[in-house]
């Protein structure tokens, strides 16, 4: 038996659940259970909070799971990457206000930046060789300069309509998303082939999409 950890409510959700299915693999799900095993297939699925997916999976709790490459890089895991699962698609990026000028990346230097990804933007900045304060705050990013918190926030757009919708435009693309299948780096022998399984049949659904 294998363990599989998915978001158990937001954007990723319905994506992994439908991949899970189009695998071939039953099982019953309800919005109450943590936890569900498949019917034909030796898998167990785990509901979690999408931001404990990497570190169960690094500690063994979990085999497997399916998280954004932003949630996994920030947690400092991204060697757990397996297999690239092209939904969920977004990127992480600079904006500031509409108002403001802007013609480089060293225009932030020594500004106020509010960010949940103070780990990815601090070492794109460093990269850059901009040195700027970063406010770590786990939601709501997209109203920090309008309420004077900060002169600009990085965060994860997708339409862009969240900025243009809080007078922000988006200035840099600091790292591109989509969700991604983790491994536990020390699978049994047994796990490692029903891991080789499922990875054979997520690579043919997508080919089947395409
Ligand atoms: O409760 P839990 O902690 O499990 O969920 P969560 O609220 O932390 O995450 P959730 O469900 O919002 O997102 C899960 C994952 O989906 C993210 O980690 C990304 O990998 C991916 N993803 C894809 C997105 C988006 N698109 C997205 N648009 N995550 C968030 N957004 C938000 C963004 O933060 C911003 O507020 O949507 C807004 C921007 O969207 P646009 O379309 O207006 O640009
Ligand atoms: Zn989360």
């Amino acid at each position: 038996m294998i363990r599989l950890a998915i978001q158990k409510s937001g954007r990723l959700s319905e994506d992994s659940l439908n991949l899970i299915r189009e695998c071939g693999i039953s099982f019953v799900s309800s919005s109450y259970k943590l936890k569900t095993e498949a019917t034909n297939f030796p898998l167990e699925i785990l509901f979690l909070r999408d931001d404990d997916i990497p570190g169960y999976v690094q500690d063994g709790v979990a085999d497997l799971g399916i998280v954004g490459q932003n949630v996994l890089v920030e947690a400092g895991f991204p060697d757990l990457e397996v297999e690239k699962l092209g939904f969920s698609k977004c990127r992480l990026s600079l904006a500031i206000l509409r108002s403001e000028g802007y013609d480089s990346v060293a225009d932030l230097q020594g500004k106020n930046i509010a960010t949940s990804y103070p780990q990815i933007l601090g070492r794109y900045l460093a990269g850059q060789g901009v040195q700027a304060q970063l406010h770590t705050i786990s939601g709501s990013v997209e109203i920090a300069p309008s309420i004077g918190l900060a002169d600009a926030i990085c965060d994860i757009v997708s339409s862009g309509s969240t900025l243009l919708g809080n007078g922000l435009r988006e200035v840099e693309t600091v790292f591109r998303s989509e969700a991604v299948l983790i491994a536990n780096q020390q699978l049994s022998a047994e796990k490692q082939e029903l891991l080789n399984q499922l990875q054979f049949r997520m690579q043919a659904v997508r080919r089947a999409r395409r």
